[in-house]
């Protein structure tokens, strides 16, 4: 066998002993409320082999890599056709990203890229990035992809080659395969965390928006919101509350963001979120849950005080280290929720837990209390509540 032959034997054994290899919840006692597994869903090495090497001897005799691939991150989930599919954001070494599905025959592992990454089309005014889906089967019968597309901020002074506009794409498709790009969302702010409700609400289509001023600084932008557009073909916000705040001293004193789409519960919508705080590390983002309203999805019912998930050991480094991120999540016929969630923007994993539970920890868990002696008041409770049982 020629040294080519022989390399390429290996690279292709390695992918699939990587793709094929088995996942199991980890062992460790967590607190109950979901269950984290042992390797991650998908990283950078799980991307097809055809998309990052020239696999013709005369053209790459070295059978170099051509394209390298950063991390694969903040994916939208859908289950589809009784597969666990993925719109995964796979970044480049050139920090461009773009989306591509990868499938899996039971949502914990054997994640499978399709053979293409989607074409997404542009709208006159050419993203220059494209990142974190939402996915939305909508009763309207289109599968909707709601991302965030960043453009330079022509208004930036010259050298200052960050500044940036982030808006909401919209695309939508009947087979995930084939795309659709309708105009952006139009809005006063900028939009990031842009999803769209699977549900009609007084006839219309419901967004969850995130308002901000800048494209880091969220000014006066309060939080979650939430808008009623007529026309999702020229979506666009005229009427904006906030329905989740950030708040003074809380996991998401400087920036939330809806995750993916609420999962309907016969107690409520339940909301998947993350949540920023500023600290001498950097940014810290977690995941956090609340529940809102079966009739009015914009009317708060219950939230937890604090996070549901927090970076841990080897998640906590990363491309952006001390990051949680999720915008896709699935709750199968028989309750089992699956989350799907990057580590530092890095690399995709999934924690599994139930409605129940999940249900459970919401209206359960003592709300905010927004002062230490609150937080004690809390603890005390707790600790008569469980004297009372004599245990
Ligand atoms: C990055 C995102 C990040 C955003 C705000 C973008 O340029 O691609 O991952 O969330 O900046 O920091
Ligand atoms: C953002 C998000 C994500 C990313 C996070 C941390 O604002 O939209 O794309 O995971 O920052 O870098």
């Amino acid at each position: 066998m020629t040294d080519f032959k022989m390399a390429l034997e290996k690279l292709k054994a390695d992918h699939e002993r990587l793709i094929a290899r088995k996942n199991s919840p980890v062992e460790t006692a967590g607190n109950g409320i979901f269950e984290r597994y042992e390797h991650p869903v998908i990283t950078a090495a799980h991307v097809p082999l055809e998309w990052r090497y020239d696999l013709d001897p005369k053209t790459n005799p070295y059978l170099l890599e051509r394209i390298g691939v950063n991390a694969t991150l903040n994916a939208g989930a859908v289950k589809w056709q009784g597969k666990y599919l993925l719109v995964v954001r796979v970044e480049g070494y050139d920090r461009k990203s773009f989306f591509a599905v990868a499938e899996s025959p039971n949502g914990i592992d054997n994640f499978r890229f399709w053979d293409e990454p989607c074409t997404i089309p542009e709208t006159e005014n050419p993203d220059t990035n494209v990142y974190d889906m939402r996915l939305t089967v909508h009763e309207d019968g289109w599968i909707y992809g709601v991302f965030c597309s960043e453009r330079k901020d022509p208004a930036a002074p010259a050298g200052d080659l960050s500044s940036a506009v982030a808006a909401a794409g919209i695309v939508r498709t009947k087979d995930l395969k084939t795309w659709h790009r309708l105009p952006d969302l139009i809005s006063g702010s900028q939009q990031r965390n842009v999803v769209l409700h699977p549900e009609f609400v007084d006839g219309k289509y419901a967004l969850y928006t995130r308002p901000q001023e800048g494209f880091i600084e969220t000014g006066k932008g309060g939080g979650i919101g939430w808008a009623l557009v007529d026309d999702i073909s020229h979506a666009s916000v005229n009427e904006e509350i906030i329905i989740n705040h950030r708040n003074y001293h809380t996991i998401k004193e400087l920036k939330n963001g809806e995750g993916p789409h609420p999962i309907r519960t016969n107690q409520g919508w339940l909301h998947l979120a993350h949540g920023v705080r500023n600290c001498a590390a950097g940014l810290r983002y977690v995941l956090y849950l609340y529940l809102t309203d079966l009739q009015d999805p914009a009317k708060l019912l219950a939230e937890p005080a604090g996070y549901l998930m927090a970076p841990e050991g080897d998640e906590r480094t990363g491309d952006v280290s001390n990051v949680l991120f999720s915008n896709g999540w699935i709750a199968d016929e028989d309750g089992k929720v699956f989350i799907y969630y990057a580590s530092s923007d890095t690399r995709m994993h999934v924690a599994t837990s139930t409605v129940e539970k999940l249900l459970d920890y919401c209206l359960n868990t003592p709300a905010d209390g927004f002062r230490s002696a609150a937080s004690v008041a809390s603890v005390k409770a707790l600790i008569a509540k469980n004297k009372q049982l004599h245990l």
